[in-house]
């Protein structure tokens, strides 16, 4: 029987005295998942076991703020509605370990709970914070239940000085865990010259082989994996998160891309989606997540995830995201508009007002101006967060990104929760989620179109119900 360290109840109770403290707060997302209180980052070792979706995450439990990192955790059935578990991982300072930051979790080659991340050690000094030592890379294992974790006795598992190349970089972190061809291997993020590649020496995944490096890229929370007949490679470089698509050899052990973008282009103006994860569901979809931060600051919360999203290459070699169509289940009363022509400013749809809506609509543009959607609306106007196309670029929350229409209709599926909205655009060719600036009051939702000519194709709007 695994027994939880004592240190978890002390960090939960901390996050406990602060959830009245957030509760209320008409700005916090009300169906994106969030901690129950104080800090969240990036999402870790998310994946799916008997029945459940499990999400990991960054988690400082003591202040609304980056710090030393626990692991929060939660599980969901369907990924619309969550459960918060016990904090899973704590940092061990009794072994000189401040902080356990981003990896993976999953199962083992014999089928236990296993999770493998960055610990980090450092101490203040006069001159602040200096790392203690250079990073390793730690395992944790849980019983069937995934709710108590005990620290590895094989610790570390990969660290610089044994199992890594002169040359990488002390700060290596954010170890990923992908499995091809029956062998399982592990990816690096920031080891400097590249992503350095590791063959699981047996099924415990504590004994590890460096294998070289499987491609030049050195970036924070490496994801990679098969997606179809691609393989994909996800990483977050310190910018918007970026996608590669191409072939993975199980002979040269290398990646070589074929395709490459942003896959959420709002991460702009210290806001916006990053450090992605992804999970595997037992129908083979890819559900892809990220951290999205940068909310107004000053209360006992930050960060929440994004909505979870299906990810899957298209025709074109690029990546498709999609939100889950689980998420329906929040819809109240549909509304439906159109078609009709737009006439020139703003049309109110005042029966769409509100903070937490889904609206799915097709416009066909004008000649010239733009046209979408402005959310947020104050009721005279002079405020809202506008979501529209210019004929070259999308706007959205004052990110502005190119976006070639390829001769198609303009389509937006906009998820607005407080302060934060996902655009999903043109059937996921991408998607641009932004934090607002947003005041309580202002709930108007319109239609945009300046210029001439544009059209209203259709448009399906919902209110959402929270589920916190
Ligand atoms: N966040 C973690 C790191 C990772 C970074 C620390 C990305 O492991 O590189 O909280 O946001």
């Amino acid at each position: 029987m695994m027994t939880a360290h004592p240190d978890i109840a002390q960090a939960m109770r901390a996050v406990q005295e602060a959830v009245a403290l957030v509760e209320g707060d008409p700005l916090r997302p009300g169906y994106h998942f969030r901690p129950p209180a104080r800090w969240m980052n990036d999402p870790n070792g998310t994946f799916y076991h008997q029945g459940y979706y499990h999400v990991f995450y960054q988690h400082n439990p003591y202040v609304a703020d980056w710090g030393p990192m626990y692991w929060g955790h939660a599980r969901s059935r369907d990924l619309v509605h969550w459960e918060h578990l016990p904090i899973a991982l704590w940092p061990s300072n009794e072994a000189g370990e401040s902080s356990c930051w981003s990896g993976w979790a999953g199962l083992d080659g014999e089928g236990q709970p296993l999770a493998i991340y960055t610990s980090v050690a450092y101490r203040e000094t006069p001159q602040g914070r200096e790392y203690a030592r250079p990073f390793e890379q730690w395992a944790a294992r849980s019983d069937g239940e995934l709710e108590v974790w005990e620290k590895h006795p094989a610790n570390p598992v990969l660290e610089l000085s044994r199992d890594g190349q002169p040359g990488f970089a002390d700060e290596w972190r954010d170890p990923f865990i992908f499995r091809e061809g029956g062998r399982t291997f592990l990816v690096i993020g920031k080891a400097g010259p590249g992503t350095p590649l590791y063959e699981a020496r047996d099924q415990s995944l504590t004994r590890w082989d460096y294998r070289g490096l499987m491609s030049e890229i050195s970036s924070e929370c490496p994801n990679f994996f098969r997606l179809g007949e691609r393989f994909v490679y996800l990483h977050s470089p310190h910018a918007a998160v970026r996608y590669l698509v191409g072939d993975f050899s199980l002979e040269t052990l290398r990646f070589t891309p074929e395709a490459e973008g942003v896959l959420d282009p709002g991460r702009v103006d210290g806001n916006g989606f990053y450090a992605s994860n992804v999970a595997f569901d037992d129908r083979g979809r890819c559900i892809l997540f990220g951290w999205i931060y940068g909310f107004a600051e000053g209360q006992e919360w930050q960060g929440c995830l994004s909505l979870p999203r299906l990810l899957t290459v298209g025709h074109d070699g690029h990546p498709r995201q999609q939100p889950v169509t689980e998420l329906t289940a929040l819809r109240e009363q549909e509304v439906r508009r159109g078609p009709q022509a737009l006439s020139e400013g703003v049309t109110e749809l005042p029966e769409l007002a509100g903070d937490m809506l889904e609206l799915d609509l097709t416009l066909k543009p004008g000649p010239g101006g733009r046209c979408g959607l402005v959310v947020r609306r104050s009721a005279e106007g002079e405020r809202g967060a506008l979501i529209a196309w210019d004929g070259e670029s999308l706007t959205v929350a004052e990110a502005t990104v190119p976006f070639d229409l390829q001769g198609e209709a303009l389509r937006l599926h906009c998820f607005l929760d407080k302060s934060l909205v996902e655009v999903f655009v043109n059937g996921g060719r991408t998607c641009i989620s932004r934090v607002l600036k947003v005041e309580e009051q202002d709930q108007g939702v319109g239609l945009l179109c300046e210029g001439r000519g544009a059209e209203l194709v259709e448009l399906r709007g919902w209110r959402l119900r929270g589920v916190w």
